[in-house]
């Protein structure tokens, strides 16, 4: 089953580029950059690696892109995830990064950017694989940071097919964002957010009503809410969920509790993504091997739901 999962061209729709920084770059950028580490070593990083809930897992993913600094911190995370992309055949990634846990630090924007665009290039060029960058907002922070952010952003549009929205979830609100997604898409940039991961299905209701949302990334709380399941199998809004990322954060408690499948055999248009693979134990494979060992994902179903990324490209 792996190696028939692996061999399969998939389509990657939700993924952090700095949830893609293994534990080995970290420390290999730390020492590159002479950032002093609260960890002495990799494997008691790793051991740091338990999270119980989303923050706990935000707190540890910010302490640990601080070793990013310059262009080629950028281009060489990026570059890493885009290998790791051709040996399990992801053939298409949309992948997210923060500009925000960047440019807060001291970072120049043009400098985050520039490492990954030039990576995402070669990735098409070397590679083959095909992809569209997504800017994602800090939800913990003010509306007015996310406008800043997106002014900055205007000056290399042709960078991005999308905004996004990440971070922490509860008491955050789409609604909180509704000004700077209403410019971001009169701007011409699709929307996308993160919702329904932590927070509830009334999150999901904002994200499609006020930021008017082409996908939700996670969405696994819509299950919860039979009139929100029905407008997501009617208009066939794509789900970006992250099985292994919601085990691990606790959205469930074991994979044996994962709805995906049900989700899936509802009509609900699902899908299958790592989110931040560096902290959650596995790539796209891997997750898709999980929901075969703890749910009985059949061959079919493993089809359908890769077909369903396909066809959830923005680009
Ligand atoms: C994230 Cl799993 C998750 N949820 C929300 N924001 C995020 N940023 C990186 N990973
Ligand atoms: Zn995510």
């Amino acid at each position: 089953m792996h190696a028939w999962l692996n061999a399969l061209p998939k389509a990657e729709l939700h993924l952090h580029l700095e949830g893609t920084l293994e534990p080995e770059l970290l420390f290999a950028l730390a020492e590159r950059n002479k950032v002093a580490l609260p960890w002495p070593d990799v494997e008691s990083l790793r051991r740091a690696y338990a999270f119980h809930n989303l923050q706990e897992f935000l707190d540890l993913y910010y302490r640990g892109a601080d070793v990013l600094r310059t262009e080629q911190d950028f281009y060489d995370l990026t570059w890493a995830y885009l290998k790791k992309c051709r040996e399990q055949n992801v053939i298409h990634t949309e992948p997210f990064f923060d500009p925000q846990t960047h440019t807060d630090r001291g970072i120049p924007f043009e400098t985050v950017l520039t490492g990954i665009e030039q990576a995402l290039k070669d990735g098409r060029e070397q590679l083959g694989i095909s992809s569209g960058l997504i800017l994602s907002f800090l939800r913990h922070l003010p509306e007015e940071a996310a406008q800043q952010t997106l002014d900055q952003a205007l000056r290399f549009r042709h960078a991005f097919i999308a905004v996004g929205l990440d971070s922490s979830e509860k008491g955050h609100p789409p609604s909180k964002f509704q000004r700077v997604f209403d410019r971001a898409r009169a701007e011409g940039f699709v929307a996308v957010a993160h919702a329904g991961e932590e927070g509830p299905p009334e999150y999901i209701w904002e994200a499609l009503d006020l930021l008017k949302v082409k996908r939700i990334d996670h969405g696994v709380r819509a299950a919860e809410d039979p009139k929100l399941l029905e407008r997501l199998i009617e208009e066939q809004i794509p789900l970006t969920v992250c099985p292994l990322s919601n085990v691990k954060l606790r959205v469930f408690k074991d994979m044996a509790e994962h709805n995906i499948l049900k989700l899936l055999e509802m009509g609900v248009k699902v899908t299958v993504n790592s989110d931040d693979p560096a902290y959650f134990g596995g790539y796209v494979t891997e997750n898709f091997m999980a929901l075969h060992e703890s749910l009985g994902m059949t061959r079919e179903q493993a089809e359908r739901l890769i077909q369903n990324s396909l066809d959830a490209r923005l680009v």
